[in-house]
């Protein structure tokens, strides 16, 4: 077998997917990446900009609606670019970039009504901006102070979970409550999605939530990036079969999506948020994109994968088909698409403005939100912490 398409749809007479491991050339030329998803990869633009039919999954958008999702996309793109140098200029711990998943996150995050809650992992800036977060309440996390900036409640969007599909449990039993006080039923109906990763689905925790959404029939999208890469282990190491068929075994849908493209992203998360608030749900979404950076600005990828795969994915670039496609229609000029960067640059120079600017934190701030009540034992240790920070020039700080 020569192509991850045959190891996962492997045609007739052929061995079972499961019996046929790529071999250790084929992991490393990341051959997976050559592949446009397969057969069943809903797509309604190319990375052409050719916008394509689907039989089950079409949209109607606007000229105003795609310029939209064509700003939205740019902007958070240029946020992650810009906390990304933050990063190497000292100013911010850590990053986690988005490059490559904009309209994944884009596509699905402007598929949510206000009224749905939607739990992320680490890496969902796009979809947090789509939620009404501004860029500058991303950085306290990764600057070091601040444990979550928004309010989960008021933006219905999760605190970030570093933890590996920890968040898969958390949706779950989220949507059971949506179930459970009647908020599912109709077309107004209430519905979570969760996000993870290609990585996560080896986790028993992603297996938890698959199994009690599904016996409860939870209004729960379950949105797997498959960028390809879990840091450095490759999707070949995470499963013998095209990540959205595992729904099957657990009784729902699974569809697998075009991840670079926002408009298929868009219309196959509306389709499954719609089913999950009628009572249909739950439903797994496989969005197939590509993790254009590095896992972290602490990772390499130059050490474990090849540069060739890189520029095949930026042939499908999930910004530029959008442009093309705007142009080729004529929705929009040169006019615009100035606008919109001189907007991204503002909002960068916003972002560099406000994290150099950011305060540290009053020492004791890591004490004071752990427990709703006092803890004797945690403030003796505050005590001594404080004291021990009082010791030096500056005090507090
Ligand atoms: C329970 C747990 N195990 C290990 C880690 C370390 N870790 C952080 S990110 C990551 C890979 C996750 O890959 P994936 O789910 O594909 O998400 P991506 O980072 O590609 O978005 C791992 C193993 C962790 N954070 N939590
Ligand atoms: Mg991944």
């Amino acid at each position: 077998m020569s192509s991850p398409e045959e190891w996962t749809h492997p045609g007739p007479g052929a061995p079972p997917a499961t019996g046929a491991a790529p071999t250790a050339e084929q992991v490393i030329a990341g051959l997976r990446a050559t592949d446009e998803g397969g057969a069943d990869l809903v797509q309604l633009l190319t990375p052409e900009g050719e916008r394509v039919q689907h039989p089950d999954f079409d949209i109607d958008v606007t000229a105003e609606e795609l310029r939209g999702l064509y700003r939205d996309m740019v902007l958070v793109r240029r946020v992650d670019r810009e906390a990304n140098a933050l990063q190497r200029k000292g100013q911010l711990g850590i990053w986690v970039p988005l490059l490559g998943q904009e309209a994944a996150q884009i596509g699905s995050g402007r598929a949510l009504r206000p009224t749905d809650m939607a739990f992320p992992s680490y890496r969902e800036h796009g979809v947090a901006w789509c939620r009404g977060i501004k860029p500058t309440d991303l950085l306290g996390i990764f600057r070091g102070t601040d444990h979550g900036t928004w309010d989960p409640v008021e933006h219905r969007f999760h605190p970030y979970t570093i933890v590996i599909g920890n968040q898969v449990l958390n949706a779950a039993g989220y949507a059971m409550g949506q179930k459970f006080d009647g908020a599912v039923g109709d077309a107004d109906g209430e519905a979570t999605i969760c996000y993870f990763g290609d990585g996560a689905t080896s986790q028993g925790d992603v297996h938890e939530g698959f199994v009690w959404a599904a016996v409860y029939d939870a209004p729960l999208v379950f949105f797997c990036q498959n960028n390809q890469w879990a840091i450095s282990e490759p999707t070949e190491r995470q499963s013998r079969l095209p990540l959205y068929q595992r729904a099957r075994g657990y009784g729902f849908p699974g569809i697998r999506v075009d991840g670079n493209d926002v408009l298929a992203t868009l219309a196959v998360t509306r389709w499954a948020l719609e089913e999950c608030r009628q009572g249909n749900g739950p439903v797994l979404i496989e969005a197939f994109t590509y993790r254009m950076d590095a896992h972290t600005t602490s990772d390499d990828p130059s050490r474990y994968r090849l540069s060739d795969e890189l520029e095949l994915w930026k042939l499908k670039d999930p910004i530029e088909r959008v442009k093309v496609h705007l142009v080729k229609q004529q929705w929009a000029d040169q006019g615009f698409f100035d606008s919109i960067e001189e907007e991204a640059e503002r909002v960068a120079v916003e972002l560099r403005d406000y994290c150099v600017n950011l305060p540290d934190p009053p020492a004791g701030r890591i004490f004071s939100e752990v427990y709703a009540e006092g803890n004797p034992v945690l403030e003796a240790q505050r005590d001594e912490f404080l004291a021990y920070h009082a010791g030096f020039a500056g005090g507090d700080h």
